[in-house]
């Protein structure tokens, strides 16, 4: 069977499609989510209300390129109640409000993860080990956007199978009401949102290599256990921080994982999309084709799969993207000069879009643009 790049290219032959490649684009190019809706997707992207409000190119961009947000960080507990008692909705509001100005949706990220927890709740947690803390937080949150937002990741990050208990993270959730705790907040969940659909958000379940084999396993044993004993799971945010420092992405190895989560009956969320680039030795172009290359071999194969409904990337430009350059990375300095930052999302620094927005562009168009 061809895939959807090689049928495209057939259709054009290899001098057509390198033209329309390099078609300048128009004022009324269409936007990305133009193009993701043409299938029946949405394109969207993770966004921070303070970002927003201080650049209007990126305001514009927002505006015009997508069909929904993720608050980056503002739906988090930590955000939302940093300290107990004092509930903090503003940028949540600002940024429901500009999505809704848009005709934009929302994604609710996200109601559980422990690294975005605050203190003061892990110290209580720990010391009370009652639900009633988690659910309060729950009702909280959900019967003010429980309406608004329709998907929502309920625990984000849940798999572990290094140093975790059966392949779950050996989080405080984990050790306090133990592994029954991600069946209890979907069913917490679902009590305080009956319409809103509710997901498990995780990451590295795209490259062929031992460690995302075991998570790709230990991710479709959960779910499946899951829907077996009939907890409310609507379906699956794969987070897709690709990495190419991690090898070819291969069809075989992504294409049978969606196909088992879709065969559940799940929806399926790309929802954190973008590319570390680890070797930063080359020419920013030599970079984005690079970053370009890997995005349209993954989408390739994702968007293949039906139950695939969306494909967020974890923000629009390289300025606010949280990859960093770390040890262990690959920089010529003198040659290439400082490489920051690295260059793994559709906008660069400058909110000019690269390669990759392209790639992005064409995988909605089934290669074509
Ligand atoms: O990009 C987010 C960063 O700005 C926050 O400081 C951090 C902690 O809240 O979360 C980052 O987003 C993470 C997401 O919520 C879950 N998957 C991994 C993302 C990158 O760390």
């Amino acid at each position: 069977m061809l895939t959807r790049r090689e049928f495209a290219a057939s259709l054009l032959g290899v001098a057509g499609a390198a033209l329309l490649a390099a078609a300048p684009s128009r004022a009324d190019t269409p936007s990305l989510n133009d193009l993701a809706r043409r299938s029946g997707r949405v394109f969207g992207a993770a966004m921070r209300a303070d970002q927003l409000a201080a650049e209007p190119a990126l305001r514009k961009a927002a505006a015009a390129e997508c069909g929904m947000l993720t608050p980056e960080i503002h739906l988090k507990w930590n955000s939302i109640e940093n300290r107990k008692g004092s509930i903090w909705y503003e940028p949540v509001d600002q940024l429901v409000a500009f999505a809704a100005r848009n005709g934009q949706k929302v994604y609710g990220h996200a109601l559980l993860w422990e690294q975005s927890t605050p203190d003061w709740a892990l110290r209580e947690l720990k010391a009370r080990r009652n639900w009633r803390l988690v659910s309060d937080h729950f009702e909280r949150v959900l019967g003010r956007y429980g309406e608004t937002i329709e998907v929502w990741d309920v625990v984000n990050e849940p798999i572990d199978t290094q140093g975790g208990r059966q392949g779950l993270r050996r989080n405080t959730f984990h050790r306090v009401f133990g592994p029954g705790y991600i069946a209890h907040a979907l069913e917490t969940a679902r009590h305080y949102a009956p319409r809103a659909r509710l997901m498990l958000n995780d990451y590295s379940f795209e490259y062929d290599n031992h460690v995302e084999a075991d998570r790709r396993k230990t991710f479709l044993r959960l779910v499946a256990d899951l829907k077996g004993r009939g907890v409310p799971l609507d379906g699956v945010g794969l987070q897709a921080h690709l990495d190419l420092g991690k090898g070819p992405l291969k069809r075989p190895v992504i294409a049978p994982f969606m196909q088992a989560l879709a065969d559940m009956g799940l929806e399926i969320y790309i929802t954190e999309l973008d590319v570390k680039e680890r070797d930063y030795r080359a020419t920013p172009q030599t970079r984005d084709a690079r970053v370009a290359d890997e995005v349209a071999r993954y989408l390739d194969i994702a968007l293949d799969q039906k139950a695939v409904k969306g494909v967020t990337t974890w923000g629009l430009s390289d300025r606010h993207s949280w990859l960093r350059i770390e040890r262990g990375d690959r920089i010529d300095r003198k040659r290439y000069g400082n490489p920051a930052p690295n260059r793994g999302l559709p906008y660069d620094a400058a909110m000019q879009p690269k390669p990759m927005h392209q790639a992005l562009a064409q995988a909605f168009s089934g290669g074509l643009t």
